[in-house]
């Protein structure tokens, strides 16, 4: 917890790199620090270099060395050795959102002693505000003539999902609840740790450096904190139940979100009416949500003829746009250089699915139809797109036996000749989906059931009405 001076200093941030850079890195030599687009921000006198122990360093800042955690993950996938020296400031990143929103914490500074504010009450909020929490802000600001500042904690990069927009049109909905403060609302850019206790120790420190003097926290967050209120400098209070108030119903954006499509109740007062709207907005049901149906099964299997007449039913239907992502047409436009090795049907499998999370984000439905015989590279697709929307696997599994009947294009009777070699099924490699949505064989069912049976399982899940 504290620096080689003594510093208080709860998580360790660090440039990890990997070995064979660090090896051909001489101490003494200077690196550019450079963002996703080659901007310069900073350079490093490289003074010293190091092999951490992550194993370590895990277990200290997260309390876990489970991998599955998403800080050990990110920890033990960043690179082995470790530098440090003297880093010396360029520029500041540039963000086009929301500017007015990003000060320094020396700007804040400035801005409270400019204003004369010898008490400054920050507020943290993981996701919206809602009325008790600003109640009893806003009451403690009143009653000790504090000033109050909202700070909300934004990642590193350009933001790419609504939720972003979102949280921020919250924050300002709240403050306009209360004319006669003038709250700030200020966005920190911050690369999230996931590590409940250190994080929110390097949350307070951060907020003491912006010139807070108080911290409103949940009680539990107080229990964390109070032990280091002295290191941190900065005073902890907790939200206090406020007595003429319904029960403080304790609801993650998503969580409130899931309730109101659901219509369950949300209590009077709970929030205020335009945040409601708001999160209801940003996390619409699955009525109104993208989704992409993957169909994988062996060439022949039948996965085109699916893929096409669904495409034609669920343009029936309306409502959302629709991209199919058919195999030989991905083959074609998207991945003509890629021959048909396992990294090359991998590297494949992820452009499909990198297209097909794009297509979901933004409530479109994509149908995916390549043959995707690698369990693993399935998986990665289904992560990818699941965090933007719905993701549907059906597995097209007409056995070998009548693939290779049909041979349509005549592939399975060169394979077997010797001609085509690495041929699916035939001297390569598929993997059966162990939990696909959906099985469908298609030597015992026609086209127009197998359809049926994919819009049954998209009504069950709550993706259309059918
Ligand atoms: S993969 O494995 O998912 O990347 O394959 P995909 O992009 O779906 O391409 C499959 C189509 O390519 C033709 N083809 C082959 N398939 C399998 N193995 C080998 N070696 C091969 N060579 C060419 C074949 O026509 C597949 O088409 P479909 O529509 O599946 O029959």
């Amino acid at each position: 917890m504290r620096l080689a001076d003594g510093q208080f200093w709860p998580v360790p941030i660090v440039l990890a790199v990997s070995k064979k850079f660090a090896g051909s890195l001489d101490l003494g030599e200077t690196l550019a620090l450079r963002d996703g687009e080659g901007v310069l921000l900073a350079t490093l006198l490289v003074e010293e270099q190091w092999l951490p122990d992550k194993n370590q360093e895990a277990r200290l800042v997260y309390e876990s060395e489970d991998a599955s955690h998403p800080g050990v993950d990110a920890l033990l996938r960043s690179g082995d050795v470790y530098l440090s020296g003297r880093l010396q400031a360029v520029e500041l990143p540039t963000h086009h959102d929301y500017r007015h929103y990003r000060q320094t914490p020396a700007q804040l500074r400035d801005h409270f002693n400019a204003n004369g504010c010898s008490q400054v009450l920050a507020l943290q909020p993981h996701h919206a505000i809602h009325k008790a929490q600003w109640e009893a802000a806003c009451h403690y600001a009143k009653t000790h003539k504090a000033a109050l500042l909202i700070q909300c904690h934004v990642g590193l990069g350009q933001p790419e999902d609504r939720s972003h927009f979102s949280r921020i049109r919250c924050h300002e909905y709240t403050l306009q609840q209360s004319p006669e403060q003038t709250p700030q609302l200020n966005l920190l850019n911050h690369a999230s740790r996931s590590s409940e206790t250190r994080e929110l120790l390097l949350t307070a420190l951060i907020l003491r450096n912006c010139g807070c003097t108080h911290f409103m926290v949940s009680p539990e967050q107080g229990g964390i904190l109070r032990d280091y209120e002295a290191d941190l400098g900065i005073c902890i209070i907790t939200t206090p139940t406020i007595a003429n108030h319904a029960p403080l119903l304790v609801l993650s954006d998503a969580e409130l979100s899931h309730h109101l499509h659901a219509g369950l109740p949300v209590p009077d007062g709970f929030s205020f009416p335009e945040v409601l709207a708001e999160i209801q907005n940003a996390y619409p049901s699955r009525l109104h949500q993208g989704f992409a149906i993957f169909l994988t099964g062996l060439s022949g299997s039948g996965k085109s003829t699916i893929a096409n007449a669904l495409l034609v039913k669920l343009m029936e239907m309306g409502g959302r746009t629709i991209t199919l992502l058919d195999g030989d047409v991905v083959r074609k436009h998207l991945s003509s250089e890629l021959n048909f090795s396992k990294e090359h049907r991998d590297i494949n499998i992820r452009r499909i699915g990198f297209v097909a999370s794009e297509i979901v984000k933004n409530g479109g439905i994509a149908i995916c139809a390549p043959i995707a015989p690698y369990t693993s590279v399935r998986r990665e697709v289904r992560s990818m797109v699941s965090s933007k929307g719905g993701f549907i696997e059906v597995h097209v599994s007409t056995p070998l036996e009548e693939c290779e009947k049909r041979d349509r294009k005549g592939l399975y009777a060169k394979a077997r000749a010797g001609i085509l070699k690495g041929f699916t099924g035939i001297d390569d490699p598929y993997e059966i989906p162990e939990n696909p949505e959906l099985r469908l064989d298609t030597s015992n069912q026609t086209p127009d059931q197998c359809i049926e049976q994919i819009l049954l399982t998209l009504a069950e899940l709550g993706y259309i009405t059918h």
